[in-house]
């Protein structure tokens, strides 16, 4: 490999510049580069001390999180070898930071004799949210330099802390001296390096001393902190044990104790959740066939059609990115009533503290709202959020093709309508896209980006751009009933029917779901969405699809007018002003009464057949979304059912759930389901891609 670490003497400083981008990750040939320079450094009479710095947007990102899993993160020279030739450098190592200083590359910099700082650099130990924690020496070092709680609570949350708010910490040995700014870091660090040049002995972090006053008590507090919120997560709790090590044991036995805990952290299910979910997230907003460098039309005014619940949350997510709206409605009591609830929303944030009345004030200042067509003709985007039913789409598109400056996007909010139909209302189906949000559309951070057929690349780049803007995890789908989320949602929604059927409670199988780690079950989902919205949709498919089978609770349900919280009783029965969801007689009793009719002996059914079922029947659609390419990649299934469907972040998504039982055993259980008489044995087929893999061994890419 190439080095990827440039080596130059200034003077009599060698600096040794990382540059591997994008953000100058510790890759093997990074790691190689810097134990060169100092070699080099070393064996140069002239040389008198060495600056370590970062090239481009970063000093370092930490450890190369694409080598992770492979031979070559642990290849020599692996990162602890680095930051011991650091350590043993016999001429003084400064490190030069600047914009990014995470994960290993603070562990680098902490081996380093001295530290110069730029403001505004983001510092952080992010490990945990990799479902580990800093491996190279982190829990030993950072807490010699900035204290035992600073320390601690920067490695258990792996949130990043700004440069010169640590710098101004008196006390602080994190950085010897903090550059005026960051243009000035360069020619800081090289004076600072001439100034230390010939002072002996090399200061090491190492040497330092690591005492809590408090000790037992102050780490017992810790550990009760953090299990109340690592529920799921195994590494939060090993943080803790790590930097308490910090403070008992000698530096070599600590470090040890870190190695340990991270290599066994590193083998967890969740930090392999954790790693591909990583990687799933920013992987999602790249699509195959459009280049990143793809030109973007410019978003300046955005204007929404529906000022109703998901029109008002629309217009919430651009107002709170700074973005003018213009909401559209047919009557001025609809907008009036739009306006009221957007302020309510806005108020109870205030209320909360989560936002300041100026912000409050700005972005309602930003909003204007109008009755007619005309005032939308200069925005550059419109959103449509009426009424879920084709004519009505006909309609506003029609009226948005007249109306439109000719390379405005016209997007629609449908949930499940076929956007290449509504693209065909338009002469400019290219410039049509779907864009699905989820209720409540303000909060939820999924946006499914429907592809039509026609929709144009930069259509489709600029909308993947707005949505990073508007802090959505946005995610391509291709036309299908449904798209990704809600055609899956459709299988599981099924198998939960049929448990009902077979012998289970609503509570049961939410519970059963629950435990597994979803937010929320799907009865006790259903009483919160609306149970009229699966019924009005069943009616619908009963035409199209009259051979998908089903339980008729759902429908016998409906039809006692128990749509859930919103009629006060669903699947569970409500207390008026209550959320909680209690066990319903009448609703189990009508179950009971309909299993009668089916003539069958309910049975006992097991919590893990329960998740099994729901959970595969998402994997089994899944698998049929990937291959018909409506999906481009499974981690893009992934994030759908993370951001939003409420699927546990530490089982990584159906998805890599499906790889992480292993796709043989998936089949398998789809096999043992198909023989069940009372189950849709054509649902429990398994898509040819899945058998595919489970053939050859293999995961979802
Ligand atoms: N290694 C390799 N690539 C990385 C990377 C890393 N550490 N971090 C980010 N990238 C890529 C990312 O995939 C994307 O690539 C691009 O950089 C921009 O990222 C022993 C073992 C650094 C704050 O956990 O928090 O050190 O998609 O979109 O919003 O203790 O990335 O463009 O091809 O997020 O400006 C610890 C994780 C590793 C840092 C930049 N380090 N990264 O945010 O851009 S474990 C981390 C971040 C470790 C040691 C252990 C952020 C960022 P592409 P981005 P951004």
């Amino acid at each position: 490999n190439s080095m990827t670490a440039e080596y130059k003497v200034h003077g009599s400083i060698a600096v040794i510049t990382m540059s591997n981008p994008p953000v100058n990750g510790l890759g093997l040939a990074t790691r190689q580069g810097i134990v060169d320079g100092l070699q080099r450094a070393n064996a140069d009479a002239a040389v008198k001390a060495i600056v370590i710095t970062g090239a481009g947007g970063a000093f370092s990102g930490g450890a190369d999180i694409k080598e992770f899993g492979t031979d070559k993160s642990m290849q020599e020279p692996n990162l602890h070898s680095v930051i011991n030739a650091v350590e043993n450098s016999g001429k003084p190592v400064v490190a030069a930071i600047h914009t990014v200083c995470m994960g290993g590359g603070l562990e680098l910099a902490l081996g380093c004799h001295y530290r110069v700082g730029a403001p505004g650099c983001q510092v952080a130990l992010p490990e945990v949210k990799l479902g580990i924690l800093p491996g190279a020496g982190g829990t030993q070092r950072l807490p010699r330099v900035v204290g035992v709680e600073a320390a601690l609570n920067m490695i258990v949350s792996g949130e990043p802390v700004k440069s010169e708010m640590i710098g101004a910490v008196p006390g602080q040995k994190l950085f010897d001296k903090m550059a005026a700014s960051p243009e000035a870091l360069a020619e800081e660090a090289l004076a600072f390096a001439a100034s230390i040049a010939d002072v002996r002995p090399l200061p090491l972090v190492r040497n330092l001393p690591c005492k809590h006053p408090e000790g037992d008590a102050y780490f017992q507090f810790a550990r009760n902190m953090v299990k109340g919120m690592a529920k799921n997560f195994p590494a939060p709790a090993k943080c803790v044990d790590a930097v308490e090590a910090a403070t008992k044991r000698k530096f070599a036995d600590g470090l040890a104790y870190e190695r340990e805990l991270f290599i066994n952290l590193m083998w967890t299910p969740e930090s392999r959740a954790l790693r591909h979910l990583f990687f799933a997230e920013r992987a999602a907003s790249k699509i195959p066939d459009v280049p990143s460098d793809t030109p973007k039309r410019d978003i300046q005014k955005v204007g929404v059609i529906g000022a109703g619940t998901m029109g008002g949350g629309i217009s919430m997510n651009f107002l709170n990115a700074g973005i003018p709206v213009t909401i559209l409605e047919t009557k001025q009591e609809a907008l009036d009533r739009g306006v009221a609830t957007i302020k309510k929303n806005y108020e109870a944030q205030v209320k909360k503290g989560k936002l300041k009345e100026d912000k409050y004030a700005q972005r309602m200042a930003l909003l204007s709202t109008t009755l007619s067509y005309d005032d939308l003709k200069d925005c550059d985007l419109i959103i449509e959020a009426v009424f879920e039913e084709m004519g009505v789409k006909e309609a506003v598109f029609k009226q948005l093709d007249a109306v439109a400056k000719p390379g405005a996007i016209l997007a629609s909010n449908t949930s499940t309508l076929d956007v290449d139909k509504i693209a065909a209302f338009t002469k400019r189906p290219q410039d049509v896209v779907g864009m699905h949000f989820f209720s409540p559309a303000n909060v939820m951070k999924l946006l499914e980006v429907v592809r039509g057929k026609e929709t144009a690349k930069d259509v489709l780049a600029t909308v993947m751009a707005v949505a990073k803007k508007i802090k959505k995890t946005a995610v391509v789908s291709g036309v299908c009933d449904g798209f990704i989320g809600n055609r899956m949602i459709e299988r599981y929604s099924q198998q939960a029917g049929f448990l009902l059927d077979e012998g289970c409670t609503p509570q049961q199988v939410d519970k059963a779901i629950e435990k597994f780690g979803f937010a929320m079950g799907p009865f006790r989902m259903g009483d919160l969405a609306g149970n009229d919205i699966g019924w009005a949709i069943r009616k619908r498919r009963a035409v199209e699809q009259p051979d998908m089978k089903y339980s008729k609770t759902a429908d016998l349900l409906c039809e006692m007018g128990r749509f859930g919280q919103k009629t006060g009783a669903g699947w569970y029965d409500y207390q008026a002003g209550k959320r909680d969801a209690i066990p319903s007689d009448v609703v189990n009793k009508m179950i009971e009464e309909h299993r009668k009719t089916l003539s069958v002996a309910p049975r006992k059914v097991s919590d893990e057949e329960i998740v099994q079922r729901l959970v595969f029947a998402l994997v089994n659609e899944g698998a049929k979304i990937l291959e018909e390419g409506i999906a481009s990649k499974s981690g893009d299934i992934d994030m759908v059912y993370l951001t939003g469907y409420g699927f546990p972040i530490h089982r990584g998504g159906p998805m890599h759930y499906a790889s992480e039982v292993g796709l043989f055993n998936v089949v398998l259980a789809m096999n043992r389901f198909a023989q069940n008489p009372m189950d849709d044995a054509s649902a429990w087929a398994p898509a040819p891609l899945l058998v595919k893999l489970a053939a050859e061994g293999k995961a979802f890419q």
